[in-house]
């Protein structure tokens, strides 16, 4: 069923393993020339000019675009009692780990009398988006909401397409775990629609104002990521977020059945999904391979995932031994690495570059996408190797306070002069000197 690479004796480099290791192409830059005048037209007629593009892709018109506040009490109201005691469960767990990674304010003292402190400071407002369409992702709602909110952002706002067969809104399930969440505002725009209104703010039909945000997080297609590119520097970003993938790092010791059940769960999300199978095992190759074909095609997403499973993104990677697994693991930089393996704690220590990494038996990424309480907005197509996922720390800025007393600057003040010099900016250290005007210079 997937294909397979044998490096078994020979683990290239890791240059040379990212280019032949298995992974979808996204041509972002593609998309920028459609949305390039979507965005301008928005930048130019605001809700209007959104509302046109709404009826082409989503082929319905909101009569506000603006979610009025009782239709969130109302979708909350008519939740399913399972899902919503699912979602609160998920927003506990998640708002206990985010939590903890709040950043407290820190003071160095460089020397006597002059101090830096960095302050953290949250991002004021801040756009969240939630796709709609194929998929409907609560979740997705939960995994941004929290994060911002235990950083201290004041300001949310959240925007998910409207849907023809929920009247304009949004999908019930997003709006109701908005209103779990307490985020009131909330507007029926998606895609790069939704960006560029963000980024530009507008006026709605009944004269509600969107204030422009500051920054924009959140998971879309590949027309929000290209506006996202297109708008970064007016407005923050998070890392650009491509299709799911999933690697499992394996021995023998690994259950056939699990490893497929868990490549098959994220291949559900898109046929350009990826799922990776690197194993020491030829034993269990065989196995999950057999496991596949009859789970993938019982599933109910059934030609979704085959179609992820067969395409050029996916595979299985065989290794002599768990060090070189470690090796190939490491190139791909997954977005979620399963590790499964004896002593698997051991070797999920030495990963070096995932988004996020699941250890032993019990911890399948579908427990991170929902409930285990850590993020499942993550890095994806190799990003691991110098992004994070979304955290607490993405809606933050650090500011360095400088606090020098006279005397501090005094005693350093020829070194800044030395340096001014080197550079031949002699302005700058004349700023420094003008202070000193007793000492000669000014
Ligand atoms: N696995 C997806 C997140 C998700 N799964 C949402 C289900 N719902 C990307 O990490
Ligand atoms: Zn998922």
């Amino acid at each position: 069923m997937l294909n397979r690479t044998d490096l078994r004796g020979k683990v290239p480099s890791p240059a040379e393993l990212r280019a032949t290791l298995p992974r979808a192409e996204i041509d972002v830059d593609a998309a920028l020339h459609q949305v390039r005048p979507l965005v301008e037209a928005i930048r130019e007629r605001g809700v209007d000019a959104a509302l046109e593009y709404t009826e082409r892709f989503d082929r319905v018109r909101p009569e506000t675009v603006r979610v009025p506040a009782g239709e969130l009490d109302r979708a909350l109201a008519e939740l399913d009692p399972t899902v919503r005691e699912a979602i609160e469960e998920s927003i506990a767990r998640a708002r206990k780990v985010h939590a903890d990674q709040r950043r407290t304010d820190v003071t160095t003292r460089v020397v006597e009398g002059g101090t830096v402190t960095e302050r953290w400071v949250p991002v004021a407002r801040v756009g969240l988006y939630a796709p709609g369409g194929l998929a409907v992702y609560p979740s997705s709602v939960v995994m941004n909401v929290v994060p911002a909110q235990a950083a201290g952002v004041g300001s949310l706002v959240l925007c998910s397409p409207p849907q023809a067969e929920f009247g304009g809104l949004p999908h019930p399930t997003t709006l109701a775990a908005a209103a779990l969440l307490g985020v009131d505002e909330v507007w029926a725009v998606g895609g790069a629609q939704a960006v560029a209104l963000l980024a530009y703010g507008g006026t709605d039909t009944d004269g509600a104002e969107l204030t422009p945000v500051d920054m924009v997080t959140g998971p879309g297609n590949i027309y929000l990521t290209a506006a996202k590119r297109l708008l970064r520097g007016l407005i923050g970003i998070d890392s650009e977020a491509g299709p799911t993938e999933i690697a499992i790092l394996a021995d023998e010791t690994a259950d056939p059945g699990h490893v497929a059940a868990d490549l098959i769960s994220q291949a559900e999300h898109d046929t350009l999904a990826a799922s990776v199978l690197v194993t020491t095992s030829a034993e269990l190759a065989d196995a999950v391979d057999a496991e596949l074909a009859t789970r993938a095609a019982a599933t109910k997403h059934s030609e979704r995932v085959l179609q992820a499973l067969r395409g050029r993104q996916s595979g299985i990677v065989l290794v002599s031994t768990v060090d070189d697994g470690l090796k190939v693991v490491d190139a791909y930089a997954a977005e979620h690495l399963e590790i499964q393996t004896a002593d698997a704690r051991a070797v999920a220590a030495r990963v070096r570059n995932a988004g996020a990494v699941f250890v032993g038996p019990y911890a399948p990424v579908s427990l991170g996408d929902y409930c285990a309480g850590s993020n499942h907005v993550l890095p994806t197509g190799g990003f691991a190797r110098h992004s994070s996922g979304l955290s607490v720390q993405t809606f933050l800025r650090g500011i360095h306070v400088i606090d020098y007393s006279e005397a501090a600057l005094r005693e350093v003040a020829g070194k800044v002069v030395a340096l001014a010099n080197a550079e031949d900016l002699p302005a700058h250290g004349e700023a420094v000197t003008a202070r000193f005007p007793a000492e000669g210079a000014r």
